[in-house]
């Protein structure tokens, strides 16, 4: 490799050019080199945000991407349209925050649920911020669902904040300064409000849904870095328009696993290989049945283990 190879870190892509930050700071536009491609990858685009990339550069011919470093981690999801296929959202991530509103938008604890094993299958250590504190009906919608007494049992952490008020940003800012950080959630919870509060000079390019003019603004799938003018060396990703995370094709055996209150409880069961159905003396069962397992949480379990996962 030419003495000119830099080290960056990819930010964003636009077609076939990415923007990448180099160790010095700089921005560099780069192209792929046409050969490249990341051995035994499934995924549509063989560059993703957060990965690390060796690039060499010349002021006439640009900036070449050479070579991408090994992902430590990643988030993905399941391409829409071949379901077997997973997409790679974006790697190398110290924390994946998941967004949550019950009401404005409702947002199913199934899809928190599966947000969370997703996270803890491939490495990402997870954060669930209630958002719109602000609103009434939100907190009291969180008190009635037990939401902080269900994901402290799933070892989840858990924060309310307001991106409308600021309550909750500071611990946020402590939580996440210094870190890589995708920020996912239903369309509407405040992603982009998120960002704009932790950083006001984002606001030109993040806007709000209720700024947005037209529908199909953000149908890219490519995820966008953002670098917080505030706080040092920490990275947001928004995930605009992302509906679903896919799960890893489990064997039955594993889902357990990714479930730690669960996963707790199966070592009661009388049979070591329970699958926490309808097999007898299940203690996971008897502790839904006497409501110290979450309902959403055994529900969530149940829906994943019953998935086709044929196409493995
Ligand atoms: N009341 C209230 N509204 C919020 C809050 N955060 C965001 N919103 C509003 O929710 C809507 C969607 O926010 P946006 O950031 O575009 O959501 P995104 O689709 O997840 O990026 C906008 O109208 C925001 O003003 C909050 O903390 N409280
Ligand atoms: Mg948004
Ligand atoms: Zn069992």
């Amino acid at each position: 490799m030419s003495n000119n190879t830099k080290r960056g870190l990819v930010i964003k892509g636009v077609g076939s050019s990415y923007d990448v930050l180099g160790e010095d700071g700089t921005h560099y536009e780069c192209r792929l080199r046409g050969k490249l491609r990341l051995s035994g990858s499934r995924s549509t685009s063989p560059i993703v945000v957060g990965d690390w990339v060796q690039f060499s550069y010349d002021t006439t011919k640009g900036g070449v991407i050479e070579n991408i470093q090994e992902r430590r981690n990643c988030i993905v999801r399941r391409s829409v349209k071949l379901s077997a296929a997973m997409q790679i959202i974006a790697a190398n991530l110290d924390l994946a925050i998941l967004m949550y509103t019950t009401h404005y938008p409702p947002t199913p604890l199934e899809f928190v649920d599966r947000f969370l094993v997703s996270a803890r299958a491939y490495g990402v250590p997870s954060l669930l911020v209630l958002n719109k504190c602000d609103l009434p009906e939100e907190c009291e919608a969180w008190e009635t669902l037990e939401m902080e007494k269900i994901y402290s049992a799933a070892e989840v952490e858990l924060l309310q904040v307001s991106t409308t008020t600021g309550e909750g940003l500071e611990a946020l800012r402590q939580r996440i300064t210094g870190q890589v950080v995708l920020v996912a959630g239903q369309s509407g919870v405040g992603k982009s409000s998120l960002l704009n509060a932790l950083d006001s000079s984002l606001s030109a390019r993040v806007a709000p849904l209720s700024e947005q003019h037209g529908l199909g603004v953000h149908t890219t799938t490519f995820s966008e870095m953002y670098e917080l003018a505030a706080l040092p060396n920490t990275f947001v990703i928004d995930t605009p328009g992302i509906k679903g995370f896919g799960v890893v094709a489990f064997e039955k055996s594993e889902v357990a696993h990714f479930f730690p209150e669960i996963f707790a409880l199966s070592h009661q069961c009388k049979y070591s290989n329970c699958l926490h159905e309808t097999e007898p003396d299940c203690a996971v069962r008897a502790a839904y049945e006497a409501g110290t397992l979450a309902e959403s949480r055994y529900r969530s379990y149940l829906s994943i283990l019953y998935e086709d996962n044929s196409y493995r």
